[in-house]
């Protein structure tokens, strides 16, 4: 009896770590557009993808505190104006430089004075931060004349006025730590610290050896300050490549291959209103699973990892946080990766409206009667919201009376 209660007590207790999120620590984010938020149902977004940043998974799946949503961009302003309120983290922010093009309020120093306030409250205790690849984004792709790959000669590593950039990327990213740490110098927050990427979305190679040669110097920095008693540790965002990758350069999650050079297309999004089956731009472009089972968006230049990449990221991230925590949260399962990037795609023979196409493809799971939401909408038939009629009923505009169903998702999908 006294064995049995043991068990019964130690599972509760184990319950109620399961249950508990990695939150009660807030988590705050320095960082650029592989940590922004991709996208919403609405504009929340810098990047805008119709996909997943692991900041958003790991709210989204396991309740990480990132701090409370906001849509509004007047609520708070810059520098933090959308998004989660601990994550600073800025599409096309970088360590050093400022191009022309970025908005005031996001370069990684602002990102620290804004989060520097909530980590003095205590809302936040730990603090990532992932800069730095953008600077030579930056370098190689201005300094091209807006060319990428063109500009080998502003990478020689030992060249002096290499050296000056190199320093300083490296002195902005530890200038924006100290920011964080001496926000709360009595019991400082702790740090993860992710270095630059050991390649380039953008397939610059000659980036790839500048970038591993800033990363020594902050493997260097770093131990150093660990060993005078800062709480830094490093995360490798990409550390799980080397178990992912098969012999072809795949990558082997759930019932999917996805090959490593594998980019999305626009055309592979389906533009649904303001939601739809998967993730979607801010102007309702939603990723089919033929988008989602890319390893990068469709993007240019680069292209951000896509949902499933981020997901392999989140779990990263979770390894680190659990290490500092002593927490045991679940890192994300293959099918909670693939249900994120494309709903019901994780068993994708499951046909809940019995149409004969799976929900993994089909843009109206619970309209049997429809597969694409068309102009109308899911639930809706085709016939029942037009507000232009098609004189001839040809269903084009050749007729200057307007196509078929001229409703307000046509008017929504103008690129722009
Ligand atoms: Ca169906
Ligand atoms: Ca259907």
């Amino acid at each position: 009896m006294i064995r049995f209660t043991i068990v019964i007590v130690v599972y509760l207790f184990l319950i109620c770590i399961a249950a508990t999120p990695v939150t009660g620590e807030g988590i705050g984010a320095i960082g650029d557009s592989l940590t922004d938020e991709y996208l919403g149902s609405g504009a929340i977004t810098e990047t805008d993808l119709p996909a997943l940043s692991w900041v958003q998974l790991l709210v989204q799946l396991r309740s990480i505190d990132f701090g409370p949503l906001e849509m509004n961009p007047s609520v708070r302003g810059e520098p933090r104006s959308k998004g989660y309120e601990y994550n600073f983290a800025r599409a096309g922010a970088a360590a050093a430089s400022t191009p022309f093009f970025m908005p005031a309020g996001s370069d990684i120093i602002s990102q620290a004075n804004g989060l520097a306030p909530h980590v003095t409250s205590g809302d936040v205790d730990i603090v990532f931060t992932g800069v730095g690849h953008n600077d030579y984004f930056y370098r190689d792709y201005l300094g091209g004349s807006l060319q990428s790959g063109t500009r080998p000669d502003l990478f020689v590593l030992d060249n002096p006025d290499y050296l000056a950039f190199e320093d300083s990327v490296f002195t902005a990213i530890f200038a924006a730590i100290d920011i964080i740490l001496d926000a709360r110098p009595a019991d400082p927050a702790k740090i993860i610290v992710s270095p630059l990427p050991p390649s380039t979305l953008e397939g610059v190679d000659y980036l790839v050896p500048a970038m591993a040669q800033l990363n020594t110097r902050l493997d260097t920095e770093i131990a150093d300050r660990v060993i005078a008693g800062q709480d830094i540790s490093v995360v490798d965002m990409y550390d799980w490549g080397a178990a992912r990758y098969d012999a072809d350069s795949n990558i082997l999650i759930g019932p999917y291959i996805i090959p490593s050079d594998s980019k999305a297309q626009l055309s592979q999004t389906i533009s649904t209103g303001t939601s739809g089956a998967g993730p979607c731009d801010s102007v309702g472009r939603c990723s089919t699973i033929a988008y989602s089972l890319n390893l990068v968006c469709h993007d240019t230049p680069g292209g951000h990892p896509g949902t499933v990449m981020q997901g392999l990221i989140a779990n990263e991230v979770l390894e680190v946080l659990n290490t500092l925590l002593f927490t045991p949260v679940a890192l994300l399962s293959d099918d909670e990766i693939i249900e994120a990037a494309a709903p019901g795609c994780s068993t994708p023979d499951i046909d809940t409206d019995d149409d004969g196409t799976p929900d993994c493809t089909d843009y109206c799971p619970d309209d049997p009667e429809k597969t694409r939401p068309g102009a109308c909408g899911c639930g809706f038939t085709e016939a029942s919201c037009a507000v232009e009629k098609d004189k001839d009923d040809d269903d084009d505009d050749s007729d200057g009376g307007g196509g078929g169903g001229g409703c307000f998702i046509k008017a929504l999908t103008i690129f722009h």
